[in-house]
């Protein structure tokens, strides 16, 4: 089954103090987060990633700045622009991603299903390939 990256807009709480937005397992996002981790001081030029999941599924979010995420279902290739703290993007494990063009102020929030387990990296292309392709 190829389950498919979602991008949600998620609602600004603003008063005159100034704004707040609320991600809530799920609720906002479909999945009970076990870890959390944040991308951050990404120098200038780099792409990382390069790699899809077995199980994990990740909800990712530009706090600061910006940046854009390409991914790659086997099916479908496209290029995600997140520059609002308002822009969730979901990625499903089918979902081979690379992240790039940060800004120099990027904060990239990523909240994940999974606790880490490099043994559910895959990070070769032609195995994404071989487990998701058909
Ligand atoms: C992903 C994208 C969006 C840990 O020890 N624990 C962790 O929870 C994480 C996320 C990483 N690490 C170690 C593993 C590496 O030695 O931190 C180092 C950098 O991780 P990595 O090269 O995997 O970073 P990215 O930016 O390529 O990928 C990360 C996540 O690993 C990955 O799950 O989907 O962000």
């Amino acid at each position: 089954i190829i389950e498919s990256s979602e991008l949600m807009t998620v609602n600004e709480l603003g008063d005159e103090r100034g704004l707040l937005t609320v991600i809530e397992e799920m609720k906002t996002i479909p999945f009970e987060i076990k870890r959390v981790f944040y991308i951050y001081g990404t120098k200038m030029g780099v792409r990382r990633g390069f790699h899809a999941h077995y199980k994990t599924r990740q909800a990712l979010i530009c706090v600061s700045g910006s940046c854009k995420v390409y991914l790659d279902n086997t099916h479908r290739k496209t290029d995600v622009l997140l520059d609002s703290p308002t822009k969730v993007l979901i990625l499903e494990p089918n979902d081979w991603h690379e992240m790039y063009d940060f800004s120099e102020d990027a904060v990239l929030l990523v909240l994940s299903s999974h606790l880490y387990n490099a043994e559910d990296y895959i990070r070769d292309y032609d195995k994404f390939l071989e487990v998701y392709g058909s």
